[in-house]
């Protein structure tokens, strides 16, 4: 007898309720489920991934350079504005600075003027230094249209990403892992 559904059809649909949220796209993986996102500044916040995904995004070309010379990119990179995440807890003061924190211990400070993608120190492809055009500091949690894994840095990472592709920044301020955002007065 002929199955009612034929068999492939099946095994699709099976793989695919186990990978697909109803918009269509991956779901944020379950070793993430508990992941929050503090913000501290004038005020606290705790932002669940779900929460961070739901504020408004942006999109840019991130390329990195490591110490050591090795080259990641380029992506395509959408996450959150740092200047938006921290408006949350009070915005940036004039000559404030952003401290960004992971569980590993990591810490790395942008200042003001980083915030508004100024002050960075750029490459071209061939790792030569070349003027910075404006540049944007996200919180990136989707990296090539799909969620950034753990080995990626995910689930949030930070990205510095311009409108023009080519521009390689430095990999020490792509932050893996973020946990945690500290808004710092003057
Ligand atoms: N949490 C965390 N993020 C981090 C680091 C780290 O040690 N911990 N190293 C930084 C440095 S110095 C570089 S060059 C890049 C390396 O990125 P990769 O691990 O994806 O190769 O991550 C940056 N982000
Ligand atoms: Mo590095």
């Amino acid at each position: 007898m002929r199955p009612l559904v034929p068999f492939s059809i099946l095994l699709v649909c099976i793989l695919c309720a186990g990978c697909a949220s109803p918009y269509g796209k991956a779901a944020i993986s379950p070793e993430f489920a508990d992941w929050m996102l503090t913000l501290n500044g004038t005020s606290e916040r705790n932002l669940t991934l779900a929460e961070v995904m739901a504020l408004p995004s942006v999109e840019g070309n991130g390329y990195a350079v490591s110490t050591v010379g090795i080259r990641y990119g380029p992506y395509r990179c959408r996450g959150v504005d740092l200047q938006e995440l921290a408006s949350l807890v009070g915005g940036i003061p004039n000559g404030g600075s952003v401290w960004i924190s992971a569980p590993d211990g990591y810490l790395w400070v942008f200042d003001d003027m980083q915030l508004r993608g100024e002050g960075f120190i750029t490459f071209d492809e061939n790792l030569k230094e070349i003027p910075s055009p404006a540049l944007r500091v996200i919180l990136m949690y989707e990296q090539d249209g799909h969620y950034l894994t753990y080995d990626e840095g995910g689930p949030l990472r930070i990205a510095i990403i311009s409108d023009e592709p080519g521009i390689v920044t430095e990999g020490s301020a792509w932050v893996k892992w973020v946990h945690r955002i500290d808004v710092h007065g003057t």
